[in-house]
């Protein structure tokens, strides 16, 4: 079992206030593909191309295709033992945030109860025109249009250039703001505002450590970094705490 540092141990031991960030690194151990690594999502296709709204309206099928792909993919992945963790490590302290920039809802099979979605969810979609709730899966061809008023159907998802639900990021801030430790969890910290939590948290005087087998851009503004999978460091973190109240 991986070894974590006593430090980061000690530092959640006497927290009162825990938040988790997560990025797409928590979900690769499910099979879900990241969007900047060596076999990510950007690899074949620019975000600009993809995920915005000019894309979306430059060519509809190709966005509408590309996220119901994603939707396939995801539909077919579980929770891995780093989702498992952080559902246990929610019952190990008094307060505890889950904030994930992911748009599956793995955190939530693995029993996580309640996790702000920054980015929205690929589960859902809905008419870019009138807004009403629409099947992004209806049909074979594409692009699909909504049976409301003809616009055409988006998924459920925040695109670049778009804001993030204003309430959820303020509760995310806050819980930042709040934290006695935050964990910054398989995220590249290229993408803000999610990106920006860690940095809030730190300035408050929050303990801030990442879990990610490489260091994200923001990992020389935190104080530790654990080189390794959320799947591994996160179990043997958990171990070490459930110990506590064994
Ligand atoms: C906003 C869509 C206000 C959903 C995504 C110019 C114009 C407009 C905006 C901007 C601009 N310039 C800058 C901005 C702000 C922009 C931004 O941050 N751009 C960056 C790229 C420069 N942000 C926005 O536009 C946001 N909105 O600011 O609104 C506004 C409004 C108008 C004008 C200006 C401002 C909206 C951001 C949301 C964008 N949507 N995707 C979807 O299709 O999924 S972003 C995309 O990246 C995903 O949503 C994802 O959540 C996000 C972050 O990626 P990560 O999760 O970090 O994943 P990544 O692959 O990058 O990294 C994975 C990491 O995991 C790696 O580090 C890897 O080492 C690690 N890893 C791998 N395996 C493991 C692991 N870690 C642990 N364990 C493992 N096993």
């Amino acid at each position: 079992m991986i070894r974590i540092p006593e430090l980061l141990v000690e530092k959640l031991r006497a927290a009162t206030h825990v938040t988790v960030l997560t990025g797409a690194g928590v979900s690769a151990e499910s099979g879900v593909p990241t969007f900047r690594g060596e076999h990510g999502l950007w690899k074949s296709h620019r975000p600009e191309d993809l995920a915005t709204p000019l894309a979306f309206r430059r060519d509809p099928v190709l966005v509408q295709d590309w996220y119901r792909h994603r939707r396939a993919l995801v539909q077919a992945c579980a929770p891995n033992p780093g989702h498992q963790a952080l559902a246990r490590l929610e019952t190990l302290v008094p307060h505890f945030t889950l904030v994930t920039q992911n748009v599956d809802s793995l955190h939530e099979q693995a029993g996580s109860a309640h996790v702000l979605h920054l980015h929205g969810s690929i589960a859902q979609s809905y008419c870019a025109d009138c807004g009403k709730d629409a099947d992004l899966d209806a049909g074979t061809s594409l692009p699909v249009f909504c049976l409301a008023c003809g616009g055409l159907v988006r998924p459920g998802v925040v695109w670049f250039g778009e804001n993030l639900p204003h309430d959820t990021l303020e509760q995310a801030e806050n819980a930042a703001a709040q934290a006695d430790v935050l964990l910054s969890i398989g995220t590249s910290g290229v993408v803000y505002p999610a990106a920006a939590l860690p940095l809030i948290a730190r300035e408050h005087g929050a303990f801030v450590a990442e879990i990610n087998p490489e260091r994200s851009a923001i990992a020389h503004q935190l104080h530790l970094w654990i080189g390794a999978p959320a799947g591994e460091a996160l179990p043997a973190l958990v171990t070490h705490l459930e110990a506590d109240h064994a």
